[in-house]
């Protein structure tokens, strides 16, 4: 089978690579790419050999959103019985191992809300955020809404997704859309950094850490809590939970099981 047309895959140490590569439309999400990186993204999760996964984009753009082209003659029913985002776009949702986005240049739209469904966000100085959507009749779909209010508060939100205007890394940073923001000809290295400590460590645990970080968004303080509560004590079944406790009162560091 040939392999994808799309993406560019890679592999450092424990960390798996996915670079959105469509340079000639700014890597656009149509319907192969957000295919090829789902596949690629499952693929990565089922992997003992990775602990983490870094998803970046070009210089210019991590992607400028949906593909406006193919998407321009889609109507409706068949884009409600098709449920073409349902399908395509919340793959990432379903990987159990961390997933950092690194962001330079566009994130726009589709783009904007696909690095918002990784776990975080890292930016390239260069980086723009935004929800054009209002400026072609429509709004976000892929979770825009809901995922950049949570992030960065009405206001702001309301800001841009009634206005499109952008947000650039300074203001992202500030407003908590990422998690740092670092200069642009080292963002991939800093990510794979990031993502090799993370990789590192114990992959139930991080498995868990994320699905209860990210029980916060889903729910209630105290049913939050309880669900934390529950993956806490579960750790106490796992070799990792042995192994890092005695390696701590050992000095030495810990081997956790891959
Ligand atoms: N879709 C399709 N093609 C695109 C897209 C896009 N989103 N963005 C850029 N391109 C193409 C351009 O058409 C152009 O192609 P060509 O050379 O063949 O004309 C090429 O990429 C380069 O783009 P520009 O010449 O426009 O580059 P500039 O540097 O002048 O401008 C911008 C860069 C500002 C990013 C500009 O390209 C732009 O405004 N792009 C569209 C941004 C946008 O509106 N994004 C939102 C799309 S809608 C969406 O994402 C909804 C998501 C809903 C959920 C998912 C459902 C599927």
């Amino acid at each position: 089978m040939a392999g994808p047309e799309m993406i560019l895959v890679e592999t450092h140490g424990r960390v798996g690579l996915v670079r959105l590569n469509r340079p000639a439309a700014l890597n656009a999400l149509c319907d192969q790419l957000m295919d090829e990186l789902g596949a690629q993204l499952l693929a990565f999760d089922a992997d003992p050999a990775i602990g983490a996964i870094v998803l970046t984009g070009s210089e210019k753009a991590f992607a400028a959103g949906a593909d406006i082209k193919e998407m321009r003659d889609r109507a409706y029913p068949a884009v409600f019985t098709d449920d073409f985002i349902g399908k395509r776009w919340e793959t990432v949702l379903r990987v159990q191992k961390p997933v950092i986005a690194a962001v330079a240049g566009f994130a726009l739209g589709g783009g904007c809300e696909l690095a918002m469904m990784c776990d975080f966000i890292i930016a390239a100085d260069s980086a723009k955020f935004g929800q054009p959507e209002i400026n072609l009749g429509v709004i976000p779909g892929a979770g825009g809404t809901q995922r950049l209010t949570r992030a960065v508060g009405k206001a702001k939100a309301m800001d841009m997704v009634l206005t499109g205007r952008m947000m650039d890394a300074a203001e992202a940073e500030r407003s908590n859309l990422v998690s740092r923001v670092v200069p642009a000809d080292q963002l991939v290295a800093e990510a794979i950094k990031i993502a090799d400590k993370v990789a590192s460590l114990s992959t139930v645990a991080t498995a868990m850490a994320k699905a209860a970080v990210n029980r916060a968004f889903e729910t209630t303080l105290a049913e939050g809590v309880r669900a934390e509560r529950q993956l806490f004590l579960s750790l106490f079944g796992t070799p990792d939970q042995r192994e890092g406790m005695a390696a701590f009162a050992e000095k030495r560091k810990a081997s956790f099981q891959r």
